[in-house]
């Protein structure tokens, strides 16, 4: 026997053999890889607890979020981050309270990335389990270093805190710049008619809302008076980059189709795809299909528009085949506001029909109707349709979607809360901070305290009650959902153990500085 050409063969098995196993161990991961879930996050903006038919919403249907209702976990004390927009995304994407970033409220067009490369996100979640992450939609946290060249390539935004691809509008539909933007370059400029924004002063020659109401199709009513686009005058100034505006009316369908395509594209491999809609947000600018569909004016035509994008999604979902490997999560990232800056006839036309529900208060407000939201978990065949009452919030995505596809993330704010989610238990959080405008309340258990806070108690413009007082307020919502009878002084050792759980949470120097004492 020759020794040597043993040695040399058995090299030669062992090699085959460990081409093999390694092959096999990657085919494994890739099929333990397609059997994880993909999860969607619909997300809308503004849209409040009364706008949803399944959450007694009067004078309006919206029979697709109802279906995710009904064959879902559809929560009853389901929350926002916050009464804003900026701040709940921060929450929902972070797991981090937003009150812990000083930065962490309603951006400018032009504000810097508000997330940091380096902090821990949703999506880089996913993206280290082997998920492919997309965004379509509203971010509305801030592009870029603050000095940003729209004509050049946008960074850091939303591809440097883990989404592998975006489609998006930078902030908000009534702020400039009104463009699209995919993975980091302006879609459809054109390089001779560069865009330039500046939230301090218009370009000369350029016509405004204060200066050329004949040039408008819809009327600001506070705000909003800047730069027109579309005939419709927005917050900040925009020169150039004309072929690169958007259309209103078209932008549901255009996110639709983007978040379609997205589906098509990356069905073969487990997906994380937030998709952040824009209605009912202002400016309310339905498709013609829409235009006067629900009786309520464009307020409630664009949430009859944005319940059939819904419908048409999950439609998308289940022609592809995926509808049963998909975890939908559907939620708002504020309350409801009617006139927030534009008169369409929101505040006018509401017959029957109150976006806020029962609760008190709406968009910036620490009453409920500010951050208490529709919230629904929906797994075709996977989870047990239920009404859920337990307390969760946006922010606990983070840590419960981790446990979902496999791992742990080491969180203080954000829980994990998978059973809840998934209807295995009620369970919910002991408690959470709320916050409007940077100023928070505590929700603990069928109470909800407000501290003392200077400022008006109601909103000037947009007509909303925020919950400031010179007294502390506490309010058992299991007995009274409405906030209408206030038990501080009936109650002192509820409050006084309320105070106690918030400043564990928020710190004694927040109570320091808000001069928050009990008598
Ligand atoms: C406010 C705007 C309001 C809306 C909001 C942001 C004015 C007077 N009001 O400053 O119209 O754009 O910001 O809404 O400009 S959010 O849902 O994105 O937080
Ligand atoms: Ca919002």
């Amino acid at each position: 026997m020759n020794f040597k050409k043993i040695f040399l063969s058995s090299l030669a098995v062992l090699a085959i053999g460990s081409t093999i196993s390694c092959k096999s161990k990657k085919e494994e991961k890739q099929s333990e890889n397609k059997k994880k879930p993909n999860v969607v996050v619909i997300y809308l903006d503004d849209l409040g607890y009364g706008d949803v038919s399944a959450y007694g919403g009067q004078g309006l249907e919206t029979p697709n979020i109802d279906k995710l209702a009904a064959g879902g976990i559809q929560f009853t004390n389901g929350y926002a981050s916050s009464a804003t927009c900026t701040p709940s995304r921060y929450a929902l994407l972070t797991g981090v309270y937003p009150w812990k970033n000083k930065d962490a409220r309603i951006l400018p067009g032009t504000a810097p990335l508000l997330i940091s490369t380096t902090q821990q996100t949703l999506p880089k979640m996913f993206k280290a389990q082997g998920y492919q992450t997309g965004i379509v939609g509203k971010w509305h946290l801030g592009l870029g270093d603050g000095h940003t060249d729209w004509n050049k390539h946008i960074s850091p935004g939303p591809n440097e805190v883990g989404f592998e691809s975006s489609y998006i509008m930078a902030a908000t539909q009534d702020r400039v710049p009104t463009v699209y933007i995919e993975n980091g370059d302006v879609v459809g400029l054109d390089p001779n008619d560069p865009i330039e924004i500046n939230y301090k002063e218009n370009f000369e020659g350029q016509p405004t809302g204060v200066d050329n109401p004949e040039l408008l199709k819809m009327m600001w009513h506070h705000g909003h008076n800047s730069s027109i686009v579309n005939g419709i005058p927005r917050i900040g100034y925009m020169k150039g980059g004309e072929a690169a505006k958007w259309k209103d009316e078209d932008m549901a369908d255009h996110f639709l189709a983007k978040a379609k395509t997205y589906v098509k594209e990356h069905k073969k491999n487990p997906f994380f795809l937030y998709y952040a809609m824009q209605q009912p947000h202002v400016p309310r600018t339905p498709h013609s299909r829409f235009v006067g569909k629900s009786g309520l004016g464009a307020r409630g035509d664009v949430i009859l528009e944005a319940d059939w994008v819904i419908g048409e999604f999950i439609k998308t979902l289940e022609e592809e085949g995926i509808l049963e490997n998909t975890l939908i999560v559907f939620s708002s990232d504020n309350g409801p506001v009617l006139n927030d800056g534009y008169n369409d006839g929101a505040d006018k036309t509401l017959d029957k029909h109150d976006p806020k529900g029962e609760l008190r208060g709406g968009k910036y407000s620490l009453y409920e109707a500010g951050t208490r939201v529709p919230f629904i978990t929906y797994w075709k065949g996977h989870i047990e349709p239920k009404v859920s009452d337990a307390l969760v919030c946006q922010m606990d995505l983070l840590a419960s979607l981790a446990t979902l596809v496999g791992t742990e993330e080491n969180t203080t704010d954000s829980k994990d809360l998978l059973d809840v989610f998934l209807g295995k238990s009620d369970k919910g959080r002991e408690s959470l901070v709320i916050e409007a405008n940077t100023k928070t309340a505590l929700r603990k258990g069928d109470w909800i305290m407000i501290p003392p806070y200077k400022g008006p108690k109601v909103a000037d413009q947009v007509n909303i009650e925020l919950g400031n007082d010179d007294e502390f307020q506490l309010y058992n919502l299991k007995q009274d959902i409405g906030q209408t009878h206030n038990l501080a002084k009936e109650q002192p050792k509820v409050l006084k153990e309320m105070l106690a759980s918030f400043e564990a949470i928020r710190g004694k120097n927040y109570s320091k500085v808000q001069k928050l004492e009990l008598k």
